[in-house]
């Protein structure tokens, strides 16, 4: 494949397809940049002192780790003087982030989980930052919470940085799924894969299996014909992954086909799911469906979902889309 890096491949989306204004084209190689720094960041690790938990808890009442604190300035920092955003929204943040007023607003909003995994930050296993991009409400004055909270249909672009053995970028801006890797002697991102398609069957499967006395039964039958394997009505074996980290689990099944599934379950049951809606499974969705894959949350397409709030929490089943689709009719029956 010919190498082009992310600008020319930005520049030529523009010119095919009109479906990145140059706006949208400098959010998207600034967020892109600021992950350089991200992963630059994260690969000093205990070097850079920047290991362990930091004293202070996020809006979701997990205690923060230093990266996650260090990840989410990188992007406000490196996002709020361009004057294409209005606000930003992030899961290390309570509120919204509008743009401050020393700077020119934009027409488009961004919502990042600055560094998913964190429980894997401290051991060397791969994490990542997350991030959707919304338009701004026509005529929005001033930004508040309600002006986010848009189906995730409406997302004009998302993507993830992978920082494992290699840092791999993957972007959506609605024309398929694309993937660059970080050239670190360059300071590049190349384009290394292009137009990927996730196999619509698959014999892999990530769940937290530690949880399955809690799980409802829908999820209980799918997994336990999974286990069954050709011993039982599927006829075939699966083999299972769990990183806990969803961007790995999700980039391994963009690549090789899978199921990834955090059901909502019987340990809290007025709890939905773990995964945000917003900055998880939104972007998720939208880039595994632009690669022919599916995502609900066991009853409804994920993009589909009208949000309430900035930080809900969903139940995600994404990957192959046979796969989905089977486990999302047996919750239906
Ligand atoms: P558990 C990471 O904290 C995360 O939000 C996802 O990246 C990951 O898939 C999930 O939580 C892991 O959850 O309950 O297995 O630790």
């Amino acid at each position: 494949m010919k190498r082009i890096s992310l600008t020319q491949h930005l520049i030529e989306e523009q010119r095919l397809n009109n479906s990145i204004p140059a706006e949208l084209r400098l959010l998207i190689e600034v967020v892109a940049r600021a992950c350089k720094t991200i992963s630059h960041a994260v690969g000093k690790g205990a070097l850079g002192d920047v290991l362990g938990a930091a004293d202070t808890e996020n809006v979701q009442g997990e205690i923060q780790k230093k990266l996650d604190i260090i990840s989410n300035e990188i992007l406000l920092q490196a996002n709020e003087w361009g004057g294409h955003l209005a606000a930003m929204a992030s899961e290390e943040m309570e509120t919204i982030h509008p743009i401050p007023n020393r700077y020119p607003m934009g027409e488009y909003m961004l919502l990042f989980d600055p560094l998913d995994g964190s429980s894997n930050i401290d051991v060397n296993v791969s994490i990542g930052t997350i991030f959707s991009v919304l338009k701004a409400p026509e005529g929005m004055a001033t930004p508040t919470e309600q002006d986010f909270l848009q189906p995730g249909t409406r997302q004009v672009a998302a993507g993830y940085a992978v920082y494992g053995p290699q840092t791999v970028l993957v972007l959506t801006t609605g024309n398929g799924v694309n993937c660059f890797t970080l050239d670190r002697e360059m300071g590049s991102w190349v384009m290394t894969q292009r137009a990927l398609q996730i196999p619509a069957d698959t014999a892999e499967y990530a769940i937290n299996a530690s949880n399955a006395r809690h799980w409802y039964p829908p999820v209980t039958r799918y997994v336990k014909e999974l286990e069954a394997g050709k011993t039982g009505p599927r006829d075939k074996n699966f083999n299972m992954r769990w990183i806990a980290s969803m961007v790995a689990d999700v980039h391994r099944i963009l690549n090789r086909g899978g199921i990834f599934m955090y059901p909502a379950d019987a340990r809290e049951p007025d709890k939905p799911g773990k995964l945000r809606l917003m900055y998880e499974a939104n972007p998720m969705a939208f880039i595994v469906e632009q690669a022919g894959g599916a995502a609900t949350d066991g009853k409804n397409r994920i993009l589909d979902i009208q949000p309430h709030t900035l930080h809900q929490r969903v139940a995600v089943f994404i990957g192959s889309r046979n796969e989905v689709q089977r486990v999302t009719e047996y919750h239906a029956e």
